[in-house]
């Protein structure tokens, strides 16, 4: 415990201490950079909490992550993370600026992020950090406050990937988490400034659709069953007009050919070649030859099959989810590089290494995939968090946490000063192991990209406390309500139910005081 006491004090008065030892002309700048701690941000694109094993979900005996693993073994894992709009542009518009989507102007995917705006890695730079983000950015404009960056454009490909540089596009040969990997061990080997401390993004494409899975991992799990979640089958009774109108099932949405890897012998029309082109179209004729050599034969067996009906979808779902998990495993190799390089540099002592996702995903939970609802498996995102001499080994976090709070929390592990308009709260308390009494207890979530848009996930805002979530879908103009006590699966809308009268009255003055509080522009209903 005296290390946690030590490490507040300095974090409290860093400030005054940086500010004083600037006149200084003898300053020793790799003594001052020895007590700041460097951090790591792992981001990976739609890892669900529950394909995380330290979460310990239905998946975690047959796949687990040993490697994401370690670090909630050695630090702590946040039971209650969520995120504020469950798309992958805006969680990272918000991861660098501690803004909601309608302040830091990134609502939707396609919008392009204003780098002229304050974030983060600006604030930590010009207090003397070494920043650096490789792999997926997907803001649309390149980064800005970054000693060394190299980005992949949009999405990116998991084969022999190009990267955008400051020089220009480049391409690489290879599977993409190695690369981005590759490239993160590079810049910490050989090209920061080692008088420094340093801030290191490393975030990885996978395990985003179209989930490709690596050269490793090719015929990973082919003897497995993967577990079917209870709601597989969905009818969405009892439930809103938005869960019936999405198009992300499992069933309906997914493609045979780029998702589900059995394209026809000839492809034929233009569509389907367009897919080939930015899909396997990618791999060299050896890559290619590795994966047919894997996914052939189990393809003529599925052709000869003739499945139909609910086996067709059992059929879709376990193909889904192996690629799905075969993605994870690369990342998890790839964490496990990462955590293994700091403890080999002795750098592992003064680093905090944090695990997280864009957001999570639906692993068939409602018949579905993707995200973008308020509905638990999209809001929340995996977090975790390991630091020597600050997290305790083995700790959880019950606290309400969103991707909000992490611009706050970089700010103050390296003593530099959190701005008034950052609207999150630095997580550095919690993972000290202190919960403070004023913690939050209700969150805000507001998802902008609306119907027409892929997977015609209707617009929507709403609030979550511990037990109860309520969510106005506004252009459909329905009100939903759940008790994820009695229901956690969220299966039963009890907007209706004279039950919860007082309570949902109850969550609709917090749904306002949180607008107001967030500066949300617009009348609330
Ligand atoms: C692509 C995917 C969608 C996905 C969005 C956003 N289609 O359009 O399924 O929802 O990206 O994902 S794909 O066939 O091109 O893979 S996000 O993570 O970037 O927000
Ligand atoms: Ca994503």
């Amino acid at each position: 415990m005296q290390g946690t006491i030590n490490r507040r004090d300095f974090l409290r008065h860093a400030g005054t201490r940086t500010l004083a030892l600037a006149g200084l002309a003898h300053m020793d700048a790799h003594a001052q950079s020895s007590k700041r701690p460097n951090i790591v941000w792992i981001y990976s694109d739609d890892h669900a909490q529950a394909a995380v094993s330290a979460y310990g979900s239905r998946l975690a005996e047959v796949a687990p992550t040993p490697n994401i693993d370690r670090i909630a073994n050695q630090g702590m894992r946040f039971n209650n993370s969520f995120v504020t709009n469950s798309i992958c542009g805006p969680c990272r518009a918000v991861i660098l600026t501690g803004k909601h989507s309608h302040l830091n102007g990134f609502r939707k995917n396609g919008d392009k992020f204003n780098p002229q705006q304050q974030t983060f890695p600006k604030l930590l730079q010009g207090n003397g950090y070494q920043t650096a983000v490789f792999g997926k950015w997907h803001l649309g404009t390149n980064p800005v406050g970054f000693n060394a960056w190299e980005v992949l454009p949009g999405q990116g490909h998991y084969y022999n990937p190009d990267f955008i540089t400051a020089e220009g596009k480049k391409k690489n040969h290879g599977y993409v988490s190695d690369i981005i990997t590759d490239k993160a061990l590079h810049w910490l080997d050989e090209e920061r400034d080692t008088d420094k401390p340093f801030m290191l993004m490393v975030q990885h494409k996978a395990p985003h659709r179209e989930w490709e899975p690596g050269p490793d991992h090719l015929t990973t799990f082919d003897d497995v069953e993967i577990p079917e979640p209870d709601n597989l089958f969905d009818d969405y009774e009892n439930r809103g007009s938005a869960a019936k109108l999405q198009d992300m099932s499992i069933e309906k949405t997914m493609t045979m050919d780029s998702d589900l890897k059995v394209w026809p012998k000839n492809i034929s029309d233009s569509k389907a070649q367009r897919k080939w082109n930015r899909t396997l179209g990618r791999l060299n004729e050896k890559q290619l030859a590795a994966w047919n050599a894997a996914y052939e034969p189990k393809n003529d067996a599925f052709r000869k099959s003739n499945l139909s009906g609910k086996d067709l979808v059992r059929w879709k779902y376990q193909r889904y989810m192996k690629d799905y998990l075969r993605c994870i495993r690369s990342v998890d190799d790839n964490v496990g590089r990462v955590l293994d390089y700091l403890r080999e540099k002795g750098l592992d002592k003064n680093t905090i290494v944090f695990y997280s996702s864009d957001q999570s995903f639906y692993l068939g939970e409602h018949g579905w995939f993707d995200k973008r609802f308020m509905y638990e498996e999209s809001l929340r995102t995996p977090l975790l968090a390991m630091g020597p001499g600050i997290v305790p080994e083995g700790s959880t976090s019950d606290a309400m946490v969103q991707n909000l709070d992490m611009a706050e929390t970089f700010l103050e592990l390296t003593g530099a000063r959190v701005p008034d308009d950052m609207q999150g709260a630095s997580l550095v308390p919690l993972l000290k192991g202190e919960k403070p009494p004023t913690w939050r207890d209700a969150i805000y979530y507001h998802y902008y990209e609306g119907e027409g848009k892929v997977h015609n996930v209707y617009v929507h805002y709403g609030v979550r406390t511990e037990r109860y979530k309520l969510i106005y879908f506004y252009t459909l103009d329905e009100w939903e309500f759940y008790d994820l006590k009695t229901d956690p699966a969220e299966m039963r809308n009890e907007i209706g139910n004279a039950n919860y009268t007082a309570e949902i009255k109850r969550l609709r003055t917090e749904l306002r005081r949180l607008r107001k509080h967030y500066q949300v522009p617009g009348d609330t209903a």
